[in-house]
């Protein structure tokens, strides 16, 4: 990620993004910058802990759409969506140099949070497990309210978000109350406007 980035660096969400085998479960075409107003951009990070293939539904992008503009989105109700809001691209686009990107397990692919990307459900007999891990360097300024990010390299000298500790405790539930923080944090950005609320947060 320094490579592509910087030296200086902040880790801002992980997302476990799991598939159960033979379902319907999938995600619609849309780009992340819809919701996330973060300039100049959020590297995504998506490692496969199982394989992601075509047959299990591995992530799939346009190439390049990330230079395009940014197409009109809309909330959607679909129970089988694993987006949080169910989004979807609500224009025609042109989806001819759709690819998809397969990966064995412990590989990596690092996509800019404006490209146009998707997933087809998962038709092999195994879980796809993915975990999305979300890094931008510290000058980078997101629109709304303040929110949290740990600083995994380098310094931070634009306090643009509020940076979080490690385990404050030895007791596991005061980390989990600790974190909570953050999440409610993240979820403001996550759920803005959004018919949608977010699940297991009290
Ligand atoms: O993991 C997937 O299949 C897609 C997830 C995704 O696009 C996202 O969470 O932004």
């Amino acid at each position: 990620m320094e490579d592509l980035l910087g030296p200086d660096l902040l880790h801002w969400n992980s997302t476990f993004r799991i598939k159960e085998p033979k379902t319907n479960q999938h995600a619609a075409w849309y780009q992340d910058t819809a919701y996330i107003k973060l300039k100049p951009f959020l590297s995504i990070c998506w490692l496969a802990l199982s394989s992601a293939n075509s047959r299990s539904g591995c992530l799939r992008v346009i190439p390049g759409s990330h230079l395009g503009p940014l197409l009109g989105h809309s909330e959607g109700n679909d129970p089988d969506s694993i987006l949080s809001r169910a989004q979807y691209i609500n224009e025609t686009f042109d989806q001819s140099g759709a690819i998809d990107i397969e990966l064995a397990p412990g590989e990596t692919t690092v996509i800019n949070h404006s490209i146009i990307h998707s997933s087809n459900p998962n038709q092999s007999d195994d879980r796809r497990i993915g975990l999305l891990m979300d890094y931008l360097p510290t000058s980078a300024v997101k629109e709304g309210p303040r929110d949290t990010a740990i600083l995994v390299r380098g310094e931070d000298h634009f306090g643009h978000f509020e940076l979080e500790t490690g385990p404050v405790s030895d007791d596991p539930l005061r980390n989990v109350e600790h974190q909570r923080h953050s999440l409610k944090a993240i979820t403001k950005t996550m759920y803005a406007h959004s018919q949608h609320k977010p699940k297991g947060l009290s």
